[in-house]
């Protein structure tokens, strides 16, 4: 576990335009052992965790990634970098249909490629930088409108308006230990785990220490939505530019004498 390994889960319910969302869980961000109100409870339907080291950013889940679970499978992960996303419950009170991104402002998809039935096969995927506009098209959930959007729809109008920057896979690995020590010291726990890692550098430089960036992520019936945002780096950069005006002043000083 590295120092520059964080916990960056954030609690999806406690929203104040989401009554009767509430945190169940117990964990970081109330996410382990926790499921959607009113959606099936389990190990099996549990998305725990995101955790940022460097650029590497990990999905902790008692659901089967890949394989999913039967009949659902994973969805897109959508990321925020400009703060203005609503990705809490409520932004879209629709289920099973189509939305957009006129709704909720994400900036960029992590759509998997290999979709068959309900597994992602072997994880691989495009990354897209979307627009903000009607046309981007997005698929809701089956079940849970508080969990939307499920995944881009990259037929129909989106294609002129969402852009393939880059290509990679999803590197799935299990483990079997019950309580499981993450980064951050947190614990994740239930049963098995599934981590899923994802290299997130074709994000612009800074975006992620700008304290704005959200990434969010549920399964087609949306019984759990995980939401992540990464802690402002703005602190270490103040504390850094003050060291820095410093030295200028000792500098100027020594020059003096
Ligand atoms: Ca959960
Ligand atoms: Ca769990
Ligand atoms: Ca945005
Ligand atoms: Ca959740």
């Amino acid at each position: 576990m590295s120092a520059s390994a964080y916990n960056i889960t954030i609690n999806d319910l406690q929203a104040p335009n989401a009554p009767g969302w509430h945190a169940n869980g117990k964990g970081q961000g109330g996410e382990d052992q926790e499921t959607e109100p009113g959606t099936a409870p389990g190990q099996d339907w549990d998305l725990e965790a995101f955790t940022l080291n460097g650029k590497k950013l990990t999905i902790y889940s008692g659901y089967n990634l890949l394989a999913g679970n039967k009949p659902y499978g994973l969805g897109d992960l959508f990321i925020d970098t400009n703060g203005d996303a609503h990705w809490q419950p409520g932004a879209d009170n629709h289920i099973n249909g189509k939305t957009d991104n006129s709704v909720f402002l994400y900036d960029y998809v992590v759509h998997f490629t290999k979709r068959s039935g309900f597994s992602i096969g072997d994880g691989s995927y495009t990354v897209y930088q979307i627009d903000n506009s009607k046309s981007v098209v997005l698929t809701e959930t089956v079940f849970k409108s508080g969990s939307n959007p499920w995944i881009l729809d990259t037929d129909k109008s989106s294609k002129d308006h969402i852009k393939a920057i880059s290509s990679g896979q999803l590197g799935v690995t299990v483990n079997n230990t019950a309580t499981l020590t993450i980064d951050g010291g947190t614990q994740v726990t239930g049963g098995t785990h599934y981590m899923g890692d994802l290299d997130v550098s074709f994000l612009p430089t800074g975006d992620l220490a700008n304290g704005k960036t959200i990434f969010h992520i549920t399964m087609q019936c949306g019984n759990d939505s995980l939401v992540g945002r990464v802690a402002d780096g703005g602190a270490t950069l103040t504390l850094l530019g003050a060291a820095m005006t410093t030295l200028a002043f000792l500098v100027r000083r020594q020059g003096k004498k």
